[in-house]
Order: C-alpha cells, then structure tokens, then sequence
C-alpha cells in the first residue's frame, strides 16, 4: 500500500513558533515518526510540503498518475479557504483523511470551516502528531 502524507503551508515551521498550539517538535520529526509507523505496519510512505496552493493541487493530481492508494493530508490554513484542492482530491478518488494539528474546533471561527472536510472520509484533529498515525491506520484498515 502507497500512502502521500502531504503538509501545506507553514507546517515546515513546526517547533520554531507557537509551541502552546504546535508543540516543540519539528517537521523532520514529524515525517521521521510518521516514517517508522509506516516501516511497521508495512506501508510505502512518501511525503510533501508546500506553502503554495497550486503546488498542492499538482501534488494531489499526480498520486493519480501515481496510483497512490491513500491521501493523508494537513492543508494548513488552505483548509479554510481552498476549493481547488477541495475540486482535486475529488478529481482523484483516492481515499483521504484530513489531519489537524491543533484543536481547530475550539480557536477562532474561520478555522472552523473545511472545504478538504466535505470530501476525506475521516478528519482527525487535536491529537497532536498522533493524528497522522491515526489517519494512515484508519487507510490500512479500511
Ligand atoms: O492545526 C493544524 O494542523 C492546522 O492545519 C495548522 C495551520 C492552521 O492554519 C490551521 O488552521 C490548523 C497552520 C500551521 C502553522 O504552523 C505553524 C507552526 C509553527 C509556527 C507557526 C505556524
């Protein structure tokens, strides 16, 4: 199974700034944990960052050309704003869980809106780097 861990903007300052939200680990920390679950749990994991929307909408469509079998993605603030990657994963059909960092329930109101939401079979927030764990599981498990 080949799964795309895809984090969009500002999630490659992890650690540097607000820890009371973020914690204190960085993204290499991140992808290095997210890279021994999947070694254990026998699962292909490659992983992408960016800051821009239209980079984030060419990933999403080439793990169609790809054949990528999961999506788990965190698409930063263009959670909230973005109906291009929205209109992508659904171009793809590929299985996705939306991941959150922080409790975005519980901050301000613009976070508190989805668009990825109306298409990933799971969102998953406020359980830290724990999340991406709980979102490749819920892919392998079906
Ligand atoms: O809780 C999450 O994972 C978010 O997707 C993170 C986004 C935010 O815009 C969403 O509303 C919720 C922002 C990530 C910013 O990460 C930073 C890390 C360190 C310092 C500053 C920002």
């Amino acid at each position: 199974m080949k799964i795309l861990i895809i984090n969009g903007p500002n999630l490659n300052m992890l650690g540097i700034r607000e820890p009371d939200i973020y914690g204190r680990k960085t993204y290499d920390d991140l992808v290095e944990m997210i890279k021994e679950h999947c070694y254990k749990v026998s699962v292909e994991a490659d992983f992408k960052q960016s800051n821009h929307e239209g980079d984030i909408v060419d990933m999403i469509q080439q793990a169609y050309y790809d054949k990528v079998d999961g999506i788990v993605i965190n698409p930063g603030a263009y959670t909230h704003t973005s109906v291009a990657i929205l209109d992508a994963l659904k171009a793809t059909g590929i299985p996705t869980v939306e991941v959150h960092i922080s409790k975005v329930d519980e901050r301000e109101a613009f976070r508190q809106i989805s668009y990825v939401s109306y298409y990933a079979k799971k969102t998953i927030t406020g359980k830290g780097f724990d999340g991406y764990i709980e979102a490749v599981d819920f892919l392998v498990n079906g």
